[in-house]
């Protein structure tokens, strides 16, 4: 494929043979011996950046694409592919620049304007063209993040009321080890799967509980941190024991997340004691359960589905930012932004005002590439196999 007219828009030559290994090895030696090397992770699509042919995010989503577990995920990286962060951090760095261009006017050619700089137009501009859409924007991260690599449906609670049981049932695998010890789960267990058209992590963990076990007390710290992560919290407890005040304690942990209050064993019981969990108290719907008989647990799914496919359908039409990187950017620019509207209504030097939306600007051509930072390239291309 000559150049410009290839993935790299540079000269290109393919061969195709027949793929058993001793084939391609044969083939391969033979072009290294002719002067070829092997490529470098991600080194295709780092040329195609290189000579222009696509931007940062798109070459970013070239490998969300590739690695994609499902659909939502696909379409959201091949919104990407085709530019859509692109154009939209373009439309903010016109604003800005014409913002610009006006304070630097002003700055250049004092004398040449009859008025004074309109701090409050373009104070309202940016408000309206730039701080809200970018604000919008990295609010957007929740959903896309949960589209990109699934919603994250934490499974808590005390040790033994039965969380690793109902992660292997929602799961439909054995993942976990389930015995009637406590302190059985150590590591965080994660399963994918997809309930309706949502797809989902799931995890497990060590149960809460103070422990002297150098092991398990890692275990603790661990499943701490994995549902202060989560998108979506489900408490376990135990019908048999009742909601105990270490369940409270836990639940008070992590009330300000979503979550459901889920009560297992209820096969052990002849009925469910609520008089502990009264709706004042309780941010969370709750629902009856026995991992081991599967009684309620259908409740259970449509629950989880109903929480989680505001958060990540797959069915989104507006713009969502689903990479870290392009997040963090977005915020750097949105404080550079908030600073240079601060300054334009305190009456703040037209350098200073303009200097800080040059910074803005700046962390958004960090998005597209460009603006460079060597070392952040070398660990985005690293991300990618080899061949691609
Ligand atoms: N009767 C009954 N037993 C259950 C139910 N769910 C779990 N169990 C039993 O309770 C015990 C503990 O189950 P696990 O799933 O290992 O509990 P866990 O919360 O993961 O426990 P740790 O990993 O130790 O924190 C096992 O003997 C399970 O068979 C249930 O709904 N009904
Ligand atoms: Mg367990």
């Amino acid at each position: 494929m000559s150049a410009p007219r290839s993935y790299t828009r540079e000269d290109v030559v393919e061969i195709q043979c027949h793929g058993g290994p001793a084939v391609l090895e044969c083939i391969l030696s033979l072009v290294i011996d002719l002067g070829a090397r092997t490529a470098q992770p991600g080194e295709f699509t780092q040329r195609a950046f290189l000579n222009g042919r696509i931007d940062l995010s798109q070459a970013e989503a070239v490998a969300d694409l590739i690695t994609a577990q499902n659909r939502g995920a696909t379409v959201l990286a091949a919104r990407q592919v085709r530019g859509e962060i692109k154009q939209t951090v373009r439309q903010f760095v016109m604003a800005l620049n014409s913002a610009r261009a006006e304070i630097e006017a002003l700055i250049e050619f004092p004398d040449d304007l009859d008025d004074h700089l309109d701090r409050e137009g373009l104070s309202a501009m940016l408000q309206r063209d730039v701080l809200g859409p970018i604000t919008k924007l990295v609010h957007s991260y929740a959903k896309g993040r949960a589209v990109r690599d699934g919603y994250r449906v934490s499974i808590t609670g005390r040790p033994n009321v039965g969380k690793s049981s109902l992660l292997n049932k929602l799961a439909s695998a054995e993942k976990a080890i389930v015995t009637p010890i406590a302190g059985t789960t150590r590591d965080v267990i994660l399963a994918d799967c997809i309930m309706g058209t949502l797809p989902l992590v799931l995890s497990d963990a060590a149960g809460i509980r103070g422990s002297d076990d150098p092991i398990e007390k890692i275990g603790v710290q661990r499943a701490l941190q994995c549902a202060e992560q989560a998108d979506l919290v489900l408490l376990v407890v135990s019908a048999e024991e009742g909601f105990t005040p270490d369940d409270r304690a836990i639940l008070e942990r992590y009330s300000r997340l979503p979550g459901i209050l889920v009560i297992n064993k209820i096969d052990l019981v002849d009925a469910v004691d609520r008089s502990e969990l009264s709706a004042e108290t309780l941010p969370w719907p709750v629902l009856n359960v026995s991992a081991l008989t599967g009684q309620g647990l259908k409740s259970l799914r449509e629950a989880i589905v109903d929480k989680g496919s505001g958060t990540a359908s797959e069915k989104f039409t507006d713009v969502l930012v689903s990479n870290i990187r392009h997040k963090k950017c977005f915020e750097e620019a949105l404080m550079a932004v908030q600073q240079a509207i601060e300054g334009l209504t305190n009456g703040i030097s037209e350098d200073m005002v303009s200097f800080d939306l040059q910074q803005a600007v700046r962390s958004l051509q960090l998005i597209t590439g460009e603006a460079l930072d060597e070392q952040m390239l070398d660990t985005i291309f690293q991300r990618f196999c080899i061949g691609k």
